[in-house]
């Protein structure tokens, strides 16, 4: 049978969930943040990359109500940590375009928030640059609009889009994550450490905090934390993990 039969019960029979991926301060490895990841383990074929089956989901209309309940997952979880290092941690969450773009968003996060009682200024909302393609009006009001009621915002996977540098300074947003093909190559290739460079000055300038995904060598943090990134994520940290997983690694931690 098609996937996407599997993916539309795939929720009602608890095959999806969330792992989460700590976000350090670079200067003192202190935990700041969380990243929510989905993941869905399929009866037969085991688990299904996100690759995968957020674009089905996107294609058959089932992006809206996935989002939704990733986002309340989160929220809801992010809530009710009480480990100390956890404690009052940013909460990122990815969103897809389709979700953007879908009236009342705003509105639906908003009552996410309520419901589960995460304090506004926590929840990180995560989009690819290329969602927000140029002269797109609409979605740089909803952004404002987000930011104006407390929500912060990230831009993902940034540098392998096509943003210009008017995009950059015009966006309504508050993080950039640069991606982790460019941290792969530092320190050592002088093409790398050039971008990486590049993208920190740049983005610190126009006001972003900067956050390097991917960090998987000492060598890279280091090279990272001296150039003045502010964040980093990685297996070098932690990978991702279960909810409960977390917690106990939190707890080892302090
Ligand atoms: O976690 P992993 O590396 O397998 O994720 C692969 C891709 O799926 C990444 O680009 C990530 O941003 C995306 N992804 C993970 N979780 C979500 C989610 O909840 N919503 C959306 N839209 N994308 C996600
Ligand atoms: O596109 P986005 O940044 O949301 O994707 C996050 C994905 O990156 C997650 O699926 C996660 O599993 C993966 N990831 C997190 N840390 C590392 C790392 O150190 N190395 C690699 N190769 N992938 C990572
Ligand atoms: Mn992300
Ligand atoms: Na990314």
């Amino acid at each position: 049978p098609p996937l996407v039969a599997d993916l539309k019960k795939a929720r009602s029979r608890g095959e999806i969930f969330l792992v989460y991926q700590p976000q350090v301060n670079l200067a003192d490895e202190e935990v700041v943040g969380v990243e929510a990841l989905v993941r869905w383990s399929h009866p037969i074929r085991g688990l299904v990359s996100p690759n995968e089956f957020i674009p089905l989901a996107e294609a058959h209309g089932l992006i809206n109500s996935l989002g939704s309940w990733v986002l309340e997952e989160a929220c809801r979880q992010a809530a009710s940590w009480d480990e100390d290092v956890l404690k009052g941690v940013a909460i990122s969450v990815n969103v897809s375009p389709l979700q953007l773009a879908a009236p009342g968003f705003a509105d639906m996060v908003q009552q996410i928030e309520h419901k589960t009682g995460l304090a506004t200024e926590r929840l990180i909302l995560e989009i690819t640059e290329s969602s927000m393609v140029r002269d797109n009006e609409r979605g740089f009001r909803l952004l404002d609009e987000l930011r104006r009621r407390g929500v912060h915002i990230a831009i993902d996977d940034f540098g392998t889009g096509y943003s210009s540098l008017s995009y950059l300074r015009d966006l309504p947003s508050d993080y950039l994550k640069i991606d982790r093909s460019f941290v792969r190559d530092v320190p050592g290739k002088p093409e790398a450490e050039a971008i990486a460079r590049a993208v920190v000055a740049v983005g610190k300038s126009l006001g972003y905090q900067i956050v390097a995904e991917g960090i998987e060598t000492r060598q890279q943090a280091d090279f990272l934390q001296s150039i003045w990134c502010d964040k980093g994520q990685g297996y070098l940290y932690a990978h991702p993990m279960r909810a409960g997983e977390l917690a106990d690694w939190a707890r080892k931690r302090t």
